[in-house]
């Protein structure tokens, strides 16, 4: 979806407010991403320090007016606000600048809208741009006569912006219903596969971290893959075979990003629930992304929004090969060689690179480990501080005893060899 001609593209200014809470400057570089990945470009931004955003317009008076003289300076089509903002806060910023306002959310909704591919994705799509600007509807009276092309006015639907609330309403409905009839065949699917006995692993993770390009390297799916945010919203599943020779699932997932529309989350909710219903969730992160752990946060927080808990996860730390070169370089630089700290929360972690094929092989062990009857049977004393690991141990194996010893916890029991390997080695580590 990029634009063919240079000039032709839409030149935006992003707004933010920072409130201290979030990282404001890297929230923005991401909307810059998002905005290139709509066939947009960035003319510039204007972050203000507040204890809040302004309650009527966003930004503080004295910073709008900075931003007017930035879009005249630089002939700006519009501007872009890092965060949902409320149709009145949109109107009194147009009316301030002069010029088209969007938010966040528009433009995720613009991207998803030109990315859907299957009836199911389109209808999701829609069903959260209407939904969207239903809300808009009653701050802006009927007044959408300005959307009239680009970037936050695609939609995958044919009908055009329909005005009237009553016509958009019942589309709603219209959409909803058949998004229901296609979401109870997905589970009618779901239920079929489950009957089967063939395990499903879903694949989840932030987008861009690399999910389909795993997939295609799993089974040469051919699922689209590019540099580019958002590059999947259809789930895809594939066939597999585990190293042992036994078949599993493999569903690619569309990705999860920092403050993804509750609009967005409502209507592709049947899509983001398939981790719901996998055997194992497969995490994968970009350890390349300096923000990684950031990221990472995310998608357990929106997984926990979906009521994903209490599955097994193995964690994939993917781009490896980026992380080895960045290693190399430094130590022929004579720089500091950044060791990748562990995530806290992973418990079965497994480094590698989809591109290079490098750890994949491990990765589908890992799955096969936690999946069959491949556990190893191991003795250990924990300390009490680490009485936690208690849990990791019942969803990844079985338990089968477990005594209170002046030294710690006496623990007996039967788990894939790679956490195993960890609950050793971090014990020995916390022993001294
Ligand atoms: N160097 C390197 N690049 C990778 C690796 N895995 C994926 N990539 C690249 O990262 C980019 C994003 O990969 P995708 O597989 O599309 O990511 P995704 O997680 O499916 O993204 P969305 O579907 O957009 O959420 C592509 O340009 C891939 O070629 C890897 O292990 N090493
Ligand atoms: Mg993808």
């Amino acid at each position: 979806m990029s634009q063919n001609m240079n000039e032709n593209k839409e030149r935006f200014i992003l707004i933010a407010v920072d409130t201290g809470n979030d990282d404001a400057a890297r929230s923005v570089k991401e909307l810059a991403e998002l905005l290139d990945t709509a066939g947009g470009e960035t003319a510039g931004t204007v972050i203000q320090a507040r204890d809040a955003r302004h309650p009527g317009t966003y930004l503080g008076s004295g910073k709008i007016q900075e931003v007017k003289e930035l879009v005249e300076e630089t002939g700006a089509d519009g501007v872009i606000a890092d965060d949902e903002l409320s149709p009145s806060e949109m109107k009194n910023l147009e009316d301030a600048l002069g010029v088209t306002v969007l938010d966040r959310t528009m433009l995720i909704l613009d991207i998803f809208a030109g990315r859907a591919t299957t009836r199911e994705g389109k209808l999701q799509v829609e069903l959260a741009q209407l939904r969207y600007r239903m809300t808009r509807l009653s701050g802006r009276g009927t007044e959408f006569s300005r959307l009239g092309g680009g970037i936050g006015t695609r939609g995958p639907g044919e009908s055009k912006l329909e005005t009237d609330r009553r016509r958009i309403r019942t589309r709603i409905s219209t959409l909803k219903r058949e998004v229901e009839d296609l979401a109870r065949h997905r589970d009618v699917t779901r239920q079929e596969r489950k009957k089967s006995g063939v395990p499903v692993i879903a694949i989840v993770g932030y987008t861009n971290a690399g999910k389909s390009t795993l997939l295609n390297r799993l089974s040469d799916a051919g699922v689209l893959s590019e540099d580019k945010l958002f590059a999947t919203l259809d789930p895809t599943t594939r066939q597999v075979k585990l190293p042992a020779g036994e078949t599993a699932l493999f569903t690619d997932t569309v990705g999860f990003i920092h403050k993804l529309p509750h609009h967005l989350v409502d209507a592709f909710r049947s899509t983001l629930e398939e981790a719901k219903y996998a055997d194992v969730i497969a995490h994968v992160v970009d350890v390349s992304d300096p923000s990684w752990g950031l990221y990472s946060d995310v998608v357990y927080r929106t997984l926990a929004e979906l009521g994903v808990t209490g599955k097994p996860v193995v964690t994939v730390y993917n781009k490896y090969d980026l992380v080895e070169k960045e290693a190399k370089t430094a130590e022929a630089e004579g720089r500091e060689v950044r060791m990748l700290p562990k995530d806290p929360k992973a418990e079965l972690t497994v480094r590698a690179s989809a591109l290079t094929g490098e750890g994949i092989e491990a990765f589908l062990k890992a799955v096969e480990d936690v999946l069959g009857e491949n556990k190893v049977l191991f003795e250990l004393v924990l300390p009490f501080s680490r009485a936690g690991e208690i849990q990791t141990i019942r969803k990844y194996g079985q338990l089968i005893q477990e005594e209170y010893t002046e030294e710690g916890i006496f623990v007996r029991a039967k788990v894939p060899s790679r956490l195993r390997d960890r609950l050793i080695a971090e014990t020995e580590g916390s022993n001294g």
